[in-house]
């Protein structure tokens, strides 16, 4: 049986008006409709102002719409948030919760992610959960342990049943190219070898969670991938895909990381 992928594009702060929002969106939409399969997902996550309206112009389409964080709450005073509820009204199918900008500039903790994801499926959304250590984690050794405490503490208390709604996205931040979260390092990829140890490692925390269940989670890569590294990261048994940030901001540049997908 072909593999499952998830190819996700992660738009962060990075499309500012809602008509280029919506031309890409729509440019990808054409794009993708001759050649994805069964097998393969494809989800944009543009800036919230652009939500609702790339959510119209691609109705209907095999493209699938993404926040890229929520608030934990229904609805209430909480001046800057934004709700699952308005994501569904957007046409949103998944989240991306505890990406790395959102846990290391906005200090978003385990904890406060954990809520996150069991709110997302509270209401029907599909997480798509971050994790990943940093430079200096990575340096001192503490990869492990990083992954280890990420999952076990933002995937607790998360009905079994709903363990197949989740994506894990293993984006190590020292492969992000972020000025602000790697002052003083080079960003580099992962080398397909580091990816595979690391996804391999993340597969037997969840299977020692979750047991045969955590076989079927779907494990993205993510941290620069492009056109011109996808086809090793993507070619490896334990990677489902890939999140993807400077090189999902085109249909172009999409395009070769989906084929290499189906
Ligand atoms: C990147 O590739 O830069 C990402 O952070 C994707 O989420």
């Amino acid at each position: 049986m072909r593999k499952k992928f998830i190819i996700g594009g992660n738009w962060k702060m990075q499309i500012l008006n809602v008509e280029e929002a919506v031309s890409i969106a729509t440019e990808l939409a054409t794009t993708i409709s001759g050649i994805l399969t069964e097998t393969v997902d494809v989800f944009i996550a543009p800036s919230f102002n652009a939500l609702y309206s790339v959510g119209q112009a691609i109705k209907g389409t095999k493209l699938k719409l993404a926040g890229q964080n929520m608030y934990f709450r229904d609805k209430g005073a909480f001046t800057g948030e934004i709700s699952p509820d308005s994501l569904l009204d957007a046409g949103c199918e998944y989240v991306i919760l505890g990406h790395s900008e959102r846990r290391r500039i906005f200090g978003e903790s385990d904890a406060v992610i954990n809520q996150k994801v069991k709110k997302a499926l509270e209401k029907g959304l599909k997480p798509v959960l971050c994790i990943g250590e940093t430079a200096k984690e990575k340096e001192e050794g503490h990869t492990e342990t990083v992954l280890r405490t990420q999952i076990d503490e933002s995937m607790a208390d998360i009905p079994r049943e709903q363990l197949n709604l989740i994506t894990i996205a293993y984006e190590p931040v020292w492969a992000i190219n972020n000025k602000f979260l790697n002052p003083n390092s080079e960003i580099k990829t992962a080398t397909p070898e580091e990816a595979e140890k690391n996804h391999i490692f993340i597969r037997k925390l969840l299977i020692n969670k979750f047991g045969d269940e955590g076989k079927n989670i779907l494990i993205q890569y993510g941290g620069s991938m492009k056109a011109s590294n996808c086809e090793g990261l993507l070619n490896i048994g334990e990677i489902n895909g890939g999140l993807i940030g400077g090189a999902s901001l085109s249909a172009e540049k999409l395009k070769p990381i989906i084929e290499a997908a189906v």
